[in-house]
């Protein structure tokens, strides 16, 4: 009896560190907090893909000047931007995060391109990603591939 009772405890134990770990699925860096880095599947032969987080800094004015990821052979800053009615999408040096700013990496927005992966990003797949930023250091985060909340994302502006 004594010993059900114990794995009953070990049981909900896992249980409630398994939901934990769904849903709290953020890291920090001294004042900055990154909320949720995860990245869309790729298809068999697609060399890029991207990944995007929730930067939220709370300290003094900071930059995330780099990326990188063993799952990819490089990892560059690009923002999405309108031009016309042409989606441009381009390399920046830097994100600019000042006191008390919040900036989402999001799919038509600024995201972290990941160029020549190694293996095509699964659903479920998780991967470690180091953030460099100017002034705080650096951060590794870990990354979920995730599917596409809606078909028009599935099918957007990702080509390069
Ligand atoms: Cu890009």
């Amino acid at each position: 009896m004594k010993n059900q009772c114990l794995q009953k405890a070990i049981i909900g134990v896992t249980l409630t560190l398994a939901a934990l770990s769904a849903v709290a699925h953020s890291f920090k860096l001294g004042e900055i907090d990154i909320g949720h880095p995860y990245a869309r599947p790729t298809r068999e032969g697609q060399m890029v893909g991207a990944g995007y987080l929730k930067l939220a800094n709370k300290g003094p004015v900071d930059r995330l000047v780099a990326a990188s990821s063993p799952a990819a052979g490089t990892v560059e800053i690009h923002s999405m931007s309108m031009e016309g009615d042409v989606m441009k999408m381009r390399q920046v040096d830097a994100i600019e995060l000042a006191t008390g700013q919040t900036v989402e990496l999001k799919p038509g927005g600024y995201h972290l391109m990941l160029m020549g992966l190694k293996a095509p990003l699964k659903v479920g797949d998780k991967f470690p990603l180091t953030l460099k930023f100017e002034k705080s250091g650096e951060v590794v985060v870990r990354v979920h591939v995730e599917e596409p909340k809606s078909k028009s994302e599935a099918t957007g502006a990702h080509k390069h």
